[in-house]
C-alpha cells in the first residue's frame, strides 16, 4: 500500500499536506484552455441497467452520469469539455488525442471498462483523472491506474485541483475527508447530455443516511449525516431540465430521500406547488428507508407532489438478519404492514432484497418469495450480500479472517467476496432457485397485477409523457419482441388483456402497468442469464473443492487491472 503522504483537505477549501510527503510525480501544466473529455464507461448487463428494455424503446441508456456532469459544472470556464458516455458511443482514439486530460466518473460495477479506458488513454499518452464512488472506495487500485484521483466529493475542492493542474503543480492523490455542503453544488450541466437518449433524468436533493446498515458504502462514502440542497436549488434544477425538454421521469438519486424528513417535507410541499402551477410536467421517483409509512405528512405530500415510485432496501423478512446487519429501522413495524401504508398511501413500491446472512438458514430462499409475493412487490431485486471495500461488513469479515480479497463485486448477482455461513453452492444453488421462480413469466405477471391492486394512486398523481411516437415505437416493437416472438407470448397476451381490462380508467396505473409490460423483457431475460452464469460458476467451484478437497471454494478472480503503464507527459 502506498504511503498516505498525499494533500489531505480538511475543509471547505483548505488544503493541508502531510508532514512527510513521499516523492510526487511531476506533471506537466495543461494551462489555462485546456481540452476535458469527461467519461463514463460502460455496465456489464445488470438488473438496473434494463438491457431488455432498452431493445424495444427508442432510448439507449436508463439514466445518466449525473457525478460526471456535476464535476463538468465545477471546471473552469475557459475548459472546452465534451462529454462521451460510452453505453452510447464508442471512444476512438482520436477522441482521446482531441482532449488534454481525461475524466473518467465510476462505480466499481463499470471497472472492467474504466480499467480499459484508463489503459488505452495512458497508452495514447494521455493524462487521466478518476474520482466518483468507486475512487472513494478502492483509491489504491486505481491509483496504479489513473494519474490523478479524487476520494470524496468534488465541490468545495476543485477550482483548487483545476488551478493545479493549469500550473503543473497537481497531485497524484486527493482526499476530501469532510463531507462539502451540497448547497454549494452548482446545477449539473445537463446541455451536455444528449436527452433523447435516456429513459430517466437524475437530479439529487441529498447525500448521505443516518442509519448504519453493515453492509453499507453510502454511509462511509457520502457519510451518516444528510445534507441536503434547499427546495428553491432542487427546484431550478427541475425547471432547468424543464427549459431543456424534459417531460419523462426524473429520479431524485437520493441515498435516503428521507434521511433528513423535515426537509424532505419542505421540498416535497414546494414542488407540489410546482407542479399544480406547471399542470405536473414531470414524475418522480426516488429512494427512502421503510420509515416512510410512519410519516403520513411526508408521504402524501410527496403523492402530491407527483412522486409515483418509491425503492425501499427491505432486505430480508428475517428478524435476526436484520438485526445482526444492523438494519435497525426495518425491526420498528411489521414490513408487510408498512409496505401496504406507502402502497395505500400512493407510492408503487419496487424493493430490494438479499439473502446470504450469517444467520440465514435454507428456508430463507422460501421465505423470501413468500414474503415478496405477499407484499406483491413487481421489480423485486433480490442479490446475495457481498461486503464492498470500506463497510463495517467488509471490516468485520477481514478481522474473523473470512474475507476473498480477490473478489469480483460486479453487482450483487456476484458471488459473495466473503466466506458465507451457509456452504457457497447451497447457498448459490438456492438463491437460484428464488431467482427463477420469481421471475418465471406468470408469476410475474400476476404479481404485476397484484401490484396495481394494491396501489391507491391519487388524482393528482399524473404519469410522464414520452410522447405519442416513443409510445407507438415501444408498443410494436413489444408486440412483437414479446407477444410474437418470445417464449413468455401467452402471459403476455394474458396479462395485457388484463391490463386494459381492469385498470383503463387509471391512467397512471395505465402506465405503469404497461412499464412492468415491456420490463418483462429484460427481468425474465436477465435472472435466466443470472441463473445459467451462477450455475456454471457453481459447478467450477464445487469441481475446485473437490480437486483441492478445501472446504473453502474461492470466488470467480477479479478482472485483471492492467499493470501501470508510464505516463507520457
Ligand atoms: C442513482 C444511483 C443508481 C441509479 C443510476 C445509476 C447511474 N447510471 O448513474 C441505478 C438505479 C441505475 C443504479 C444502479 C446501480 N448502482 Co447505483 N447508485 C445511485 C446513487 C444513489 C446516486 C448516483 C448519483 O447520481 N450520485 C450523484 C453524484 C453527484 O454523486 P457522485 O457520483 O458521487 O459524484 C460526486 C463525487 O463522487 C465526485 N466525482 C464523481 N465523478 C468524478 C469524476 C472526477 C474526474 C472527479 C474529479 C470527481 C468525480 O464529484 C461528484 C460531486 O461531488 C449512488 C449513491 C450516491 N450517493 O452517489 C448509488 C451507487 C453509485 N450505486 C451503486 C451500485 C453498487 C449500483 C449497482 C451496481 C447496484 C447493483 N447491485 O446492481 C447498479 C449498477 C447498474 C447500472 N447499470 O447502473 C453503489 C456504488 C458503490 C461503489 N463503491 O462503486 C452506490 C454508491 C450505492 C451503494 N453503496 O450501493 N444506481
Ligand atoms: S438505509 Fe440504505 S442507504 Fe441507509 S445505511 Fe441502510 S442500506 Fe445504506
Amino acid at each position: 500500500m502506498r504511503p498516505r503522504a498525499f494533500p489531505l483537505y480538511t475543509s471547505c477549501m483548505q488544503v493541508e499536506t502531510l508532514a512527510q510527503e513521499a516523492p510526487q510525480p511531476q506533471f506537466t501544466p495543461l494551462g489555462a484552455s485546456l481540452k476535458v473529455l469527461l467519461v463514463w464507461p460502460r455496465f456489464p448487463p445488470s438488473f438496473w441497467g434494463f438491457e431488455g428494455l432498452l431493445d424495444m424503446i427508442p432510448e439507449d441508456s436508463a439514466s445518466p452520469p449525473l457525478g460526471l456532469i456535476t464535476v463538468a459544472a465545477l471546471c473552469p470556464p475557459s475548459w472546452t469539455l465534451r462529454l462521451l458516455d460510452h453505453a452510447l458511443e464508442e471512444i476512438r482514439d482520436e477522441d482521446y488525442l482531441w482532449a488534454d486530460l481525461i475524466m473518467v466518473s465510476a462505480m466499481h460495477a463499470q471497472r472492467a471498462d474504466t480499467a480499459a479506458i484508463l489503459a488505452r488513454a495512458r497508452q495514447l499518452g494521455r493524462r487521466t483523472f478518476i474520482g466518483g464512488p468507486w475512487a472513494s472506495s478502492e483509491p489504491d487500485l486505481l491509483h496504479a491506474m489513473a494519474d490523478h484521483v479524487l476520494v470524496g466529493e468534488a465541490e468545495e475542492v476543485f477550482a483548487r485541483i483545476a488551478a493545479e493542474l493549469e500550473a503543473g503543480t497537481a497531485r497524484s492523490l486527493y482526499r476530501v475527508d469532510e463531507k462539502p455542503d451540497v448547497s454549494c453544488s452548482p446545477i449539473p450541466r445537463y446541455d451536455l447530455l444528449q436527452l433523447d437518449k435516456y429513459t430517466l433524468m437524475s437530479v439529487q436533493f441529498s447525500r448521505g443516511c443516518p442509519f448504519q446498515c453493515e453492509f453499507c458504502d453510502i454511509i462511509t462514502i457520502y457519510g451518516r449525516k444528510p445534507r441536503t440542497k434547499s427546495p428553491a436549488q432542487l427546484i431550478t434544477e427541475v425547471e432547468t431540465l424543464r427549459s431543456l425538454g424534459w417531460r419523462k421521469g426524473i429520479l431524485i438519486v437520493d441515498d435516503n430521500f428521507i434521511g433528513n424528513s423535515k426537509n424532505a417535507l419542505a421540498l416535497a410541499r414546494d414542488l407540489a406547488a410546482w407542479q399544480r402551477e406547471r399542470g405536473y410536467p414531470v414524475a418522480f421517483w426516488t429512494e427512502a428507508s421503510i420509515d416512510l409509512a410512519d410519516r403520513p405528512e411526508l408521504l402524501s405530500a410527496m403523492v402530491e407532489a407527483n412522486f409515483i415510485c418509491v425503492f425501499l432496501g427491505v432486505e430480508t423478512p428475517s428478524a435476526e438478519a436484520l438485526h445482526g446487519t444492523r438494519k435497525f429501522q426495518n425491526l420498528r413495524g411489521d414490513l408487510i404492514e408498512q409496505i401496504r401504508t406507502i402502497q395505500r398511501g400512493g407510492l408503487w413500491v419496487v424493493a430490494g432484497f438479499i439473502v446470504g446472512f450469517d444467520s440465514d438458514d435454507e428456508t430463507i430462499f422460501d421465505r423470501q418469495f413468500e414474503f415478496i409475493e405477499r407484499a406483491a412487490i413487481a421489480w423485486a431485486m433480490v442479490g446475495m450480500l457481498q461486503a464492498p471495500p470500506t463497510t463495517p461488513l467488509y471490516e468485520r469479515m477481514k478481522r474473523e479472517g473470512r474475507l476473498h480479497q480477490k473478489a469480483d463485486l460486479t453487482s450483487n448477482f456476484s458471488t459473495p467476496n466473503f466466506l458465507t455461513a451457509m456452504p457457497l453452492p447451497v447457498l448459490m444453488r438456492g438463491f437460484c432457485r428464488l431467482l427463477t421462480r420469481l421471475y418465471e413469466p406468470e408469476t410475474y405477471f400476476h404479481r404485476c397485477v397484484r401490484s396495481l391492486e394494491v396501489w391507491e394512486t391519487k388524482d393528482c398523481q399524473r404519469p410522464p409523457r414520452p410522447g405519442w411516437l416513443g409510445t407507438l415505437h415501444g408498443f410494436l416493437r413489444s408486440v412483437w419482441a414479446q407477444g410474437v416472438r418470445s417464449d413468455y407470448k401467452r402471459s403476455y397476451w394474458k396479462y395485457l388483456w388484463t391490463l386494459f381490462s381492469r385498470f383503463r380508467g387509471d391512467r397512471v396505473k395505465l402506465f405503469y402497468g404497461s412499464h412492468s409490460l415491456l420490463a418483462a423483457h429484460h427481468f425474465l431475460l436477465f435472472s435466466r442469464y443470472v441463473v445459467a452464469e451462477l450455475e456454471r460458476d457453481c459447478r467450477r467451484i464445487e469441481a475446485e473443492a473437490q480437486g483441492s478437497r478445501s472446504p473453502i471454494p474461492s470466488p470467480k478472480p477479479a478482472i485483471d487491472v492492467p499493470r501501470i503503464l508510464p505516463v507520457a507527459q
